[in-house]
């Protein structure tokens, strides 16, 4: 469809088994993945992409635990181990993903001080990424996400594409979750209670 483009989230090595931040069942995900990616005629692909000493590592602060969360200036903040570090082999995509016919890569949480869960607008919820934009001016007004994690990355990105005025649905089936202090849930409810589509087929 002419409309329409999938949105393959941070399907990243660090990410995956193995990985600095592994997401349980993401590696199920990637022939799911690919089969979505071979159905669609636009793809674009996100990258989880942080400068070393991010500030939203645990390693980057006294005395913090990975998985606990502090106050940044723009408000409650995760800190994660260190992931997905910039020209690393954890921050590349899965080796098995179909990169190919990926029309455009947006990589996210570049700025050192601040994350960024959603591909369109970093945690302060102020620092756009350009994604919006670029989708808009390529005439899509329908987006299909998947990729990892449901609970944070796909789940901002999803919320924040809706509110961009963009019909979103999510295949839940092409996700695995993170599920920290119950995000899973929380973020499914979210979604629902946002309009988008939370649909099983991938
Ligand atoms: C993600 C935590 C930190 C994600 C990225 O891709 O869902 N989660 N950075
Ligand atoms: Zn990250």
């Amino acid at each position: 469809m002419p409309n329409e483009a999938l949105i393959v989230v941070d399907m990243q090595n660090d990410f995956c088994e193995g990985g600095a931040l592994a997401v349980p069942g993401a590696n199920a995900v990637v022939p799911l993945v690919n089969r979505l990616i071979g159905r669609h005629d636009h793809i674009v692909l996100t990258q989880d992409w942080h400068p070393p000493g991010h500030a939203s590592f645990a390693s980057s602060w006294a005395d913090a635990e990975p998985f606990s969360t502090v106050k940044f200036s723009y408000g409650p903040q995760t800190l994660w181990p260190d992931h997905c570090v910039q020209g690393t082999p954890g921050a590349a995509f899965h080796p098995d993903l179909e990169v190919t016919k990926a029309q455009m890569i947006v990589r996210k949480g570049y700025h050192t001080g601040i994350d960024s869960y959603s591909a369109f607008r970093e945690n302060d919820r102020m620092t756009r990424t350009g994604l919006d934009g670029y989708l808009k001016a390529r005439g899509f007004t329908r987006l299909i996400f998947c990729g990892l994690a449901l609970d944070y990355c796909v789940a901002w990105s999803a919320i924040d594409a809706r509110q961009a005025g963009f019909d979103v649905a999510v295949v839940l089936e092409a996700t695995a979750a993170i599920d920290l202090d119950g995000s899973r849930k929380r973020m499914l409810t979210e979604m629902r209670q946002g309009g988008i589509n939370l649909s099983l087929a991938a």
